[in-house]
């Protein structure tokens, strides 16, 4: 979860060994409230949103998934679009939260026979 700068920078150049021009899900939604955008952990975003201008606008009425878009911004997409994601666990507590992309990161590990694997964890 970028909470701050240096953790967004980082997952950037995480995300760019394995494809340097992929979008990928940053595990933040609106998904219970529209607009009250949260962490898949349920905390609040802080000051820290570098979302790209005009987002997150909620397209079609249809749009509750954060992204990390073009520049390195925010954008909310629709949670059912495929894409990328990196996933931050917790050997303690695992997400209590369902969303589409909680379950996709408890989904099995996949053994991935090349070093081009289409999702990275943290
Ligand atoms: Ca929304
Ligand atoms: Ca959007």
């Amino acid at each position: 979860m970028p909470r701050d700068q240096a953790t967004h920078e980082f997952l950037i150049n995480l995300k760019n060994q394995v494809d340097r021009d992929a979008w990928f899900y940053l595990g933040l939604d609106d998904l219970d409230q529209e607009g009250d955008w949260r962490y898949i952990d349920g905390t609040p975003l802080g000051t820290f949103q570098p979302w790209a201008p005009r987002e997150p606008n909620n397209s079609f009425d249809n749009e509750n998934c954060g992204m990390m878009f073009e520049y390195n911004t925010w954008n909310d997409v629709r949670c059912f679009k495929e894409l990328k994601f990196i996933c931050q666990t917790s050997l303690q507590a695992p997400p209590t939260r369902k969303t589409s992309h909680v379950q996709i990161c408890r989904s099995p590990p996949v053994k991935k026979t090349s070093p081009s694997s289409d999702d990275t964890k943290l």
